[in-house]
């Protein structure tokens, strides 16, 4: 039998706040339930699972400026996951991050950072989660993440109760997108004036999925090998397929594409971490909950080594009748 070659840490992030709907907080028990760890063993993969991280709460978190909800917690709780992801990634495993919102990826690349300071970025996403606290719309954190960690960016960030530790870790060359299609004007403006190279929707449906992997790697990776922080939010697939989450577009990603993209990154042998976030069981049916927690479970797999093609570990002959 082939040794694994993966080992991987699983940290479940039941963080709700960085958006306004209740229920995404349930996401890392979903996920587990669909039978997550038993899957990543069937691949191979030493499970090291670090169990739900407990966010110490944080009371009378005013807003900012009057929109901002919640820094402070949004803020405490993604240091205490940017610790549990660096002890996670230094003690040589793969980091899986189940969220929760996606404000966690400002946790989980600050963590993963501090022992792969040349990482590079995959952000799948229907959405470019680039706005800054001065651009932001909606007020909701899981739509700013970038703009904390973009190197470029930061003369126009202000400062947030609770983000003091965040240190700017990526430049705009650093992070490629993947799935967009709702882009708010001030994203748009920051994606072109950063020249950061995503692929919209109409971008993979003019170039194909095998194309846009082939260059998102060709921007990080043909230089030099590094280590890939993958981060996916479940919206990017099409609602059709993954209902159950806050904020879903049409005209997403399909079950090929996204299985493709999560294969491919494997195929580099260089995926690091991970996060899967926005699968929220309240906002949807029993029956289409399950098709959106088996997704992120299909996910998570394909990224790990789950093959479309199978696999014949344990097999190097036929059996003969006798
Ligand atoms: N762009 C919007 C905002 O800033 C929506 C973000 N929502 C997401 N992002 N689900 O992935 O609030
Ligand atoms: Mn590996
Ligand atoms: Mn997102
Ligand atoms: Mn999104």
């Amino acid at each position: 039998l082939k040794k694994s070659v993966h080992s991987v840490a699983v940290i479940g992030a039941p963080f709700s706040k960085g958006q306004k709907r209740r229920g995404v907080e349930h996401g890392p028990a979903a996920i587990r339930e669909a039978g997550l760890l038993k899957r990543l063993s069937n691949l191979g993969c030493r499970v090291n699972d670090m169990g739900d991280l407990h966010f110490t709460p944080v009371t009378n978190d005013e807003l900012y400026n009057n929109l901002i909800v919640n820094p402070r917690s949004v803020g405490l709780a993604n240091q205490e996951l940017a610790e549990a992801v660096s002890r996670a990634v230094s003690s040589g495993h793969h980091c899986l991050t189940m969220g929760g919102d996606h404000s966690l990826a400002i946790g989980s690349i600050s963590g993963h950072v501090q022992h792969c300071p040349d990482l590079c970025v995959i952000w799948v996403d229907a959405h470019a989660d680039i706005n800054t606290p001065l651009t932001t719309s909606s007020g909701s954190l899981h739509g700013q993440p970038v703009s904390f960690l973009l190197r470029e960016l930061q003369d126009k960030v202000p400062s947030l109760p609770g983000f003091s530790w965040i240190k700017p870790c990526l430049s705009s060359p650093d992070i490629v997108y993947i799935g967009l299609r709702d882009v708010d004007p001030a994203e748009h403006f920051i994606l072109k004036k950063y020249d950061i190279l995503y692929f919209s929707m109409r971008d993979i449906d003019h170039l194909g999925i095998q194309k846009v992997m082939e260059q998102t790697f060709d921007q990080l990776i043909s230089k030099k090998q590094r280590p890939i922080h993958l981060s996916f939010d479940i919206d990017a697939f099409d609602p059709s397929l993954a209902p159950a989450t806050g904020t879903p577009v049409v005209g997403g990603l399909t079950y090929r594409e996204g299985m493709y993209i999560a294969e491919e990154i494997h195929n580099t042998g260089l995926l690091s971490a991970l996060d899967l976030v926005e699968v929220n069981p309240l906002l949807a049916t029993s029956e289409e909950v399950k098709a959106t927690v088996g997704l992120a479970v299909d996910v998570i797999a394909s990224s790990f080594g789950q093959k479309r093609e199978g696999r014949h570990d344990g097999y190097d002959h036929l059996p003969t009748p006798s």
